[in-house]
């Protein structure tokens, strides 16, 4: 359980949790995590509704889809090189 002095939403208990912290709770939001994904096209891409960069490679999901990487698979090293693996 959440606290209400912790929690966004004390009057509604199934918004207790706003991944992107824009106001707007997870069960109400439509992009949780607020990488510009829709939480539906995330499931469709396979990505993490509530990881904004599922393979942590420093490039958000959605700029991912746009520029036609893969969101599931790092394509760039911590130092922002790419990898090069398609
Ligand atoms: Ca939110
Ligand atoms: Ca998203
Ligand atoms: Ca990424
Ligand atoms: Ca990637």
């Amino acid at each position: 359980m959440i606290a209400d002095v912790d929690d966004r939403f004390p009057l509604d208990r199934m918004e207790s949790v706003d991944t992107d912290r824009d106001g707007v709770g997870d069960v109400a939001d439509s992009d949780d995590d607020g990488d510009g994904l829709d939480d539906a096209m995330e499931i469709v891409q396979g990505t993490n509704p509530l990881d904004g960069d599922s393979d942590d490679d420093g490039v958000p999901d959605a700029a991912e889809v746009a520029q036609g990487s893969n969101p599931s698979r790092p394509d760039f090293t911590p130092d922002g090189r790419p990898c090069g693996a398609r």
